[in-house]
């Protein structure tokens, strides 16, 4: 087991949850603290214990966004060469596995780009969701102003992004933001259950429809079409296929192998 300094992580069975732990900035996102999160994704990707992974942060805040008294002195060239916040920020988007982020309190700047680099993003009743990085004079850098408007529109986007203005959960949710919105004394443990449902299912499916929801941010909608036809007759080649289908016809419940 590994331990780190600015984040927790718990293996309850096949479910990884990580915990962003800097509770007296509200979880912002420093370079220690994404350090930390890119190393733990590394190893719980390598785990083929592990099939799924939750993020949360604290009742407070998911993360406040980007640690901004670390970052304000940096320079042009120190952006630019240490090629700020791609290398590190997107490991979450770049996961195989099925990740969900769970928001209560502020995901705010880098926190709400952090939450959308997510598969499946639920907000307890308490979220706040914003882009306030035009109030300290820059922008989103890690996906605010693309991700962001893919998910709920340029006019929402736009509005979010110029004005710096919060939006809460139920906002959020009818946008289309979020998948579902939980009472924030639950949101952890049905974080942990929806990803231990898609752990109960067959592991290779489950990557497979993860990368083709994906394709479909990328791809136009016959390439999009085609990909998601290949990956779908790939599945024929399953054990777990043959598993799930003939557990049907046989009504009984299905044992998936996870091959
Ligand atoms: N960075 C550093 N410290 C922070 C941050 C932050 N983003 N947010 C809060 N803190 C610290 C505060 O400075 C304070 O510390 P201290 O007790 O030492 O003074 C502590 O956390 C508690 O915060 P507050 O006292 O401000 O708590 P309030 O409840 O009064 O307010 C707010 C909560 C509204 C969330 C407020 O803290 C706030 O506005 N925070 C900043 C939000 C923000 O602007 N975020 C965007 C940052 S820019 C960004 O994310 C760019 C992303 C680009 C990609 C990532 C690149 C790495």
């Amino acid at each position: 087991e590994f331990t780190y300094e600015n984040i927790l992580v718990e293996v309850r069975g096949p479910v990884a949850l990580i915990r962003l732990n800097r509770p007296k900035a509200l979880n912002a996102l420093s370079d220690g603290l994404v350090t930390d999160l890119q190393h733990a994704l590394d190893r719980l990707e390598d785990d083929d214990a592990i099939g799924a992974i939750v993020v949360t942060g604290s009742e407070k805040a998911f993360a406040a966004g980007a640690d901004i008294k670390e970052m304000k002195d940096k320079s042009y060239m120190d952006a630019y060469l240490g090629d700020f916040i791609t290398k590190k920020w997107g490991r979450l988007a770049t996961c195989r596995k099925p990740t969900i982020a769970a928001v209560a309190g502020y995901a705010l700047g880098g926190g709400c780009e952090l939450a959308m680099m997510a598969d499946i993003l639920l907000a307890a009743d308490t979220a706040k969701f914003g882009q306030p990085e035009i109030t300290i004079g820059t922008i989103p850098g890690a996906g605010g102003t693309q991700r962001l408007t893919r998910a709920i529109g340029k006019a929402k986007a736009m509005e979010l992004v110029l004005t710096g203005r919060m939006m809460d959960a139920a906002e959020a949710e009818r946008a289309g933001l979020v998948a579902r919105i939980v009472p924030a004394a639950d949101l952890v443990e049905e974080a942990v259950r929806v990803a231990e449902k898609i752990c109960g299912y067959s592991r290779p499916a489950v990557m497979m429809a993860k990368e083709a929801v994906d394709r479909a941010f990328e791809l136009t909608l016959t390439e999009g079409l085609r990909f998601e036809r290949r990956l779908f007759h790939s599945t024929f080649a399953l054990e777990d296929q043959k598993e799930g289908m003939s557990a049907f016809a046989e009504k009984r419940p299905p044992q998936f192998k996870g091959r």
